[in-house]
């Protein structure tokens, strides 16, 4: 038998998806083509796995349907009819198209659209920066994912962080707050199982019975959105009960006396109807994490998409502050990691805001369909550059997107690697490099490991990456300044030499030969074990005065969201990465038709059983799914899985058709999970099936 005798080299890289987990990846390349991608068995948090969906993506590096070649529309807008065309004549009308709309209507009307499709450092956002920025392009928030819950948290400790996320292996008592570890971040499990190992309980808070909460060792299916009541009246508890650490909250936080008259009206007999749990458990629960050390509040995402997110990280910040779980190793709140790097970064090196023009307005990414449909907004949006992102798919009130995205004046380029929802829409459909085809540093979310991810192969077809891209556009828009043309590599160096001493031997050169670096936190980092809270006050704002000057309730509230019908979650799904390898078979066919889960009570009292084709509805848009009864979810509440399906009898419609655009009480986010929905039986045939005439 002939044996393979070709070389194989093996390249380390690092996921680019927006995932916590930022794993590490070692790519073996035969004579140009990568034939295996594995988790590097090297990298700590990796350890050698990856995930339902990486573990299959070379199939979407290879895909047929891969978008190679820069593509002109010739069909309607959204119909997905394209034609190739060459970089030059792509470059060269889009240059042409934008100084046009520049001229007439101002660069405000050039609104750059990005998310966290590809998340590293330069590919993410950098070139584009520099250039949309000095031009006097129209600003994104992008606070979608993220920015609520941050915001929440700074109100009471100053920052949306907290502890090293590998140190919940010293914790004693763990709560999973609003998070589906096992689904959505799952290279940190094994942590919470050596931590259980070593003695903890783990707690789950969810109004579905996820596949995390069928691990927990105490599971809380809370009424959705009642977490931030839930947290006072564990406060209620820990005052009356004497379990406040009073060194800790006299020394480092104030509006204590505050607090407790705020507490007062949450005992817990007050409010577990609306909260959704027994009394007697309220206080089994409070009385456990105050009095097992160390303890740690574990929240992602799930808690920040309601009405009330902001103020729900606000409230449930303010625990491990009276309980002094700070103090301890392992113990106060584990969340996003990103602002540990992105402060360690020189970030102004890469983003140069230096260059930027001043006093552009802002547009906020949530209301994308509103702003593209209105009449009013001023400049209205005339071009639209779509890179990292699928609003489509994504941003809430869909049907509005569409309609905006339909407008024959608005002029739209996508740059991606697949035809997405929302590149059908586009005038230029550009192609974009994936993670194996390009350098970025990646900084994680998750943990604290930094990654360099360098190319495997080289780009196929005529695919370029998000900084090249920029480039050539600024090229084309006959711009010349040096840090427009600056190299991936050296925004790579610059970022590393901020000199800041959690990089302290952390170099390019290292990071190429090793793949990937621990930031150099201090040995058993304790952030606010002393105190420190880089508050206005310096302190943890139990009472908030910012809040009060800014018109908000300084001190922590309840106020949970109401509405008529099923309460819709739609949650993030196994197979899918938010809207991303939805297009590729396999994962399509495992996570299956688009179904909607509610309790045997609610679907008796409509008529519709496991199996039936149901019309959801709510006031913004309808979509067909397969009915499933289930026992994941309370009466009141449904679930629908995020991203990937669509309308179960073939309209392009996904769930966030039914998602009204609903503002976040602060922080500019959207309330994605208080959509409030109806289901009736339908008689729609199912997608693929053949009609009865
Ligand atoms: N497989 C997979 N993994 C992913 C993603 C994906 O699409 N697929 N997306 C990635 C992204 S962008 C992100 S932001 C992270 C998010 O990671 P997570 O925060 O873990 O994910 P979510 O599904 O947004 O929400 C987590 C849980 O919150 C619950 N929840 C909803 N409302 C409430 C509430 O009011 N109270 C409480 N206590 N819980 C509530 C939901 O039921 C859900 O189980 O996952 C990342 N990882
Ligand atoms: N109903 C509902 N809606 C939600 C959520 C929910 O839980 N429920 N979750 C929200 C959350 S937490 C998030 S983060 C958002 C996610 O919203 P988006 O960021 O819009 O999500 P993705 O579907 O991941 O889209 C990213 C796109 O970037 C493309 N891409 C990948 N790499 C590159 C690259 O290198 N260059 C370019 N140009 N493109 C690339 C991918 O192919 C993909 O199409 O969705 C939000 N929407
Ligand atoms: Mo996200």
């Amino acid at each position: 038998m002939a044996t393979d005798t070709r070389a194989v080299t093996q390249i380390k890289g690092a996921c680019g998806h927006d995932c916590p987990d930022t794993c590490g990846w070692v790519v073996d390349v035969v004579d140009g083509e990568a034939v295996k991608m594995v988790g590097d068995p090297g990298h700590p948090f990796t350890r050698g796995t990856l995930c339902a969906k990486v573990n299959h993506y070379l199939e979407k590096v290879y895909h047929p349907d891969r978008v190679l070649y820069p593509l002109k529309r010739v069909g309607a807008k959204g119909d997905g009819r394209f034609v190739r065309v060459s970089w030059d004549e792509a470059l060269t009308d889009i240059a042409a198209r934008w100084t046009r709309v520049v001229e007439q209507h101002g660069a405000e009307a050039i609104l750059p659209y990005s998310s966290a499709g590809v998340q590293g450092l330069i590919q993410q956002n950098s070139i584009d920066m520099r250039l949309f920025g000095s031009m006097g392009c129209s600003l994104l928030d992008r606070n979608i994912c993220g920015a609520v819950a941050a915001t929440g948290l700074a109100a009471t400790i100053g920052v949306g962080s907290g502890i090293d996320p590998e140190d919940i292996v010293h914790s004693r008592f763990i709560v999973l707050w609003g998070t589906n570890t096992i689904v959505t971040n799952l290279h940190f499990w094994p942590y919470v199982r050596e931590a259980r190992e070593r003695g903890a309980t783990v707690v789950v808070i969810d109004p579905i019975r996820t596949r995390t909460a069928e691990q927990a060792d105490w599971y809380l299916p809370i009424r959705p959105g009642a977490d931030a009541t839930l947290a006072l009246a564990m406060m209620h508890v820990i005052i009356r009960d004497g379990l406040v650490d009073h060194d800790y909250v006299s020394r480092h936080a104030v509006g204590y006396d505050a607090l407790v008259e705020r507490v007062r009206d949450y005992a817990p007999t007050a409010v577990a109807e609306s909260v959704g749990l027994p009394a007697d458990e309220i206080e089994r629960f409070a009385r456990a994490y105050a009095t097992t050390s160390p303890s740690l509040l574990r929240p992602l995402i799930g808690i920040e998409h309601h009405r009330n997110g902001a103020m729900q990280f606000r409230t449930i910040a303010c625990l491990p502050v009276l309980t002094g779980a700070w103090r301890h190793r392992g113990g106060g709140l584990a969340r996003s990691t990103h602002a540990l790097h992105f402060n360690v970064l020189d970030m102004d090196g890469v983003l140069r805001p230096d260059v930027w023009t001043l006093g552009v307005r802002t547009l906020n990414m949530r209301d994308l369909g509103r702003d593209l449909c209105s009449t009013t907004l001023a400049p209205p949006v005339k071009a639209l550059m779509v890179y990292g992102a699928n609003p489509v798919v994504t941003i809430p009130d869909q049907n509005a997107i569409i309609r905006g995205l339909q407008r024959e004046d608005l002029f739209t380029v996508v740059h991606e690697l697949a035809l997405t929802d929302t590149a059908r829409f586009a005038d230029y459909v550009l192609p974009a490099t994936s993670q194996i085809e390009h350098l970025d540093l990646s900084p994680a979310w998750g943990h604290l490991y930094l990654g360099l991810n360098r190319p495997a192969i080289a780009p196929r077809g005529e695919a370029i990456c998000n900084t090249e891209l920029f480039r050539r556009l600024a090229h084309a828009l006959g711009r010349t300044e040096a840090w427009l043309f600056e190299s991936d590599e050296s925004m790579i160096r610059t970022a590393l030499g901020s000199g800041h001493p959690w990089l302290d031997g952390i170099t390019y050169d290292r990071l190429w030969d090793e793949g990937h670096v621990k930031l150099r936190r201090p040995d058993d980092w304790r952030p606010f074990a002393n105190g420190g809270f880089p508050t206005r006050s310096g302190k943890a704002e139990l009472y908030s005065e910012p809040l009060k000057e800014q018109g908000l309730d300084p001190l922590p509230a309840g106020n949970i969201p109401t509405g008529h019908g099923l309460q819709l979650i739609t949650g993030k799904a196994l197979h899918f990465m938010n809207s991303s390898y939805s297009h590729i078979d396999r994962h399509r066919s495992r996570a299956g038709t688009l179904f909607i889960e509610l309790h045997a009570d609610d679907a008796r009292s409509r008529g519709v059983a496991t199996g039936d084709m149901v019309r959801v509805s709510s006031d913004v848009g309808a979509v067909q799914a397969v009915c499933q009864v289930s026992t994941r979810v309370a009466p009141g509440v449904a679930w629908m899985p995020f991203g990937g399906l669509a309308d179960a009898a073939g309209s392009d419609r996904g769930v966030n058709a039914l998602v009204p655009m609903t503002p976040t009480d602060w922080g500019g986010g959207v309330g994605y999970y208080d959509a409030f929905v109806e289901v009736a039986p339908s008689d729609a045939a199912p997608r693929g099936a053949s009609s009865a005439q």
